[in-house]
């Protein structure tokens, strides 16, 4: 049987395969009721086909993924659903969304045209769908014909900067939609490689963890995500453990942010690659044109530790060993590169704005986060798979857990005041483990809970955590749900037409 992976994207004729049965299809009734009839207000018509693709939670694995390293998320029951029509009449792309929040957005059909970066609006998620779908066809020679219009509609549950992936479930929902559009269907892992390229074009150097896991989720199943091919292998998660999700109520927003937060660490992980690369034997000029990753300076540091480290295989150890933790300046790095940071990153200008703003550069820390929680990733995996017993192994991955939030907290510093509130207050309410998810800074914590304990945790988090803002008008009681809320592994992106 092929791996589900190597499958196109499932088309179905009703809402059922996706959404099961229950109060969540009656929602999901609701949902499309009122897609619908918006579409006709908007444009006097009703969506040729929809495409919906799910929001996702890191269980562990975080910031690895643009450098390598395999992830372990799963896809969560909130997505974005994409209605679309061709329009022959008018050669103009129109997104609408039903929520007033966001206005409707207009760009002209160019495939070619580029993203305004400086002006960010939501609808540039749709043009990243658009502009990427038209390269791939490209790449593929298929003929895509003359530019023609498309109205569209769009309905996001997964809230925004949450660290759940909004913005993966937007760009993959889109992409999937005007293939739909024009009739095609690829195969499920081509599209979580297309669909990561497509969002690199919002201005940040993601890895492809969200696109990867929204595409290819399978219910009932979290999956570990490798890169560089892209593979989905399905992890059956322990019974008598359940993942809730709760959010800080900061809102992280990573396209406004990249300079300082997200691509900065992309920035600061190539470079301590570079400096590993070198300080283990490379010529200054090689590694600058071939180390991209820490994976691809792993097997030195591996050989490193083998020799200096009584046969030890961290490649941390060299990490300590090479890196000094004060923070490096500019100078510093380029007496050991020889070259210019401005040089080095010549051809990515969203790294040149990195560099524009940063003060210094953690190399000794980000690369020591990466290696360790590379690991962690797939000790997490062998627990899963281990002989342990149930108490056991739900308190190794707990464990594995907090171990990841010290590391992105301390190391990676993409932590925030509200996140570690949160985690702890977690931790007091008897979660076996818990971190924060997703880029952080901001955005949600996962907590890993004995199923059991999970109504009276929720109850204590609304207490000891969402009262205090309830009460100073942050949040709305009423609106809770969305706020907190226990997740079970469900379902990847679909194609529905009815
Ligand atoms: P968020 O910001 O939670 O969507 C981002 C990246 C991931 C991964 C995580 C950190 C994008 C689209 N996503 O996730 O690829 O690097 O941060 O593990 O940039
Ligand atoms: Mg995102």
């Amino acid at each position: 049987m092929a791996r589900h992976e190597e499958l196109p994207v499932p088309i179905y004729a009703s809402l059922e395969p996706v959404y099961g049965g229950g109060s969540q299809l009656e929602e999901a009734e609701l949902r499309f009721n009122l897609l619908k009839s918006k579409f006709r207000e908007f444009f006097g018509h009703l969506p040729d086909v929809y495409a919906r693709s799910p929001g996702r939670v890191n269980l562990i694995g975080e910031h690895v993924d643009y450098e390598g390293y395999s992830v372990l998320p799963m896809a969560v029951r909130q997505d974005a659903i994409v209605g679309i029509r061709v329009n022959h009449s008018e050669k103009i792309l129109r997104i609408a969304n039903v929520n007033d929040k966001y206005p409707m957005c207009t760009y002209p059909a160019d495939p070619e045209q580029e993203i305004d970066l400086k002006n960010h609006r939501w609808g540039h998620y749709f043009i990243c769908g658009y502009k990427g779908y038209h390269e791939y066809a490209k790449s593929k020679g298929i003929d895509v014909g003359a530019p023609v219009g498309l109205d569209v509609i769009v309905d996001g549950t997964v809230p925004t900067g949450s660290g759940l992936s909004s913005s993966a479930a937007f760009v993959c929902s889109s992409t999937i939609a005007v293939i739909a559009a024009f009739g095609m269907n690829f195969p499920k892992k081509e599209l979580a490689q297309l669909t990561c390229e497509c969002e690199r074009h919002i201005g940040t150097q993601s890895g492809g963890m969200d696109q990867a896991i929204s595409v290819m989720a399978k219910t009932g199943f979290a999956e570990l995500i490798d890169f560089n091919p892209i593979r989905a292998t399905d992890v059956q998660l322990p019974p008598g453990g359940t993942f809730v999700i709760g959010h800080s109520l900061a809102e992280s927003q990573k396209a406004v942010t990249a300079a300082t937060n997200y691509n900065n660490r992309v920035v600061e992980c190539r470079l301590a690659a570079i400096v590993l690369g070198i300080k283990l034997g490379m010529k200054p000029e090689d590694a600058i044109a071939n180390v991209k990753t820490l994976s691809d300076v792993e097997g030195l540091c591996v050989s490193f530790a083998g020799t200096h480290g009584h046969g030890s295989s961290d490649p941390v150890l060299a990490v300590k060993e090479l890196l000094k933790e004060e923070p490096y300046s500019a100078e510093d790095i380029e007496k050991i590169t020889d070259k210019s940071l401005e040089d080095i990153f010549a051809a990515s200008p969203t790294s040149l704005d990195v560099l524009r703003v940063a003060k210094h550069y953690k190399l000794h820390q980000r690369a020591a986060h990466v290696y360790s929680e590379a690991k962690r990733v797939h000790a997490f995996k062998d627990t899963v798979y281990s002989n342990l017993s149930d108490d056991e192994m739900l308190k190794k991955l707990g464990d594995l857990m907090n171990d990841s939030h010290y590391s992105c907290s301390v190391l990676y510093e993409c932590s925030c005041p509200e996140l570690e509130e949160l985690v702890k207050v977690c931790r007091d309410n008897g979660a076996l483990g818990a971190r924060l998810t997703g880029a952080g800074w901001g955005g949600c914590a996962v907590a890993f809970v004995k199923e059991s304990l999970v109504p009276q945790f929720i109850l204590n988090l609304k207490e000891q955590f969402y009262q205090s803002r309830i009460d100073k008008g942050i949040i709305k009681k009423n609106d809770l749900g969305l706020y907190v809320f226990a997740s079970k592994p469900s379902s990847g992106a679909a194609i529905l037409k009815f």
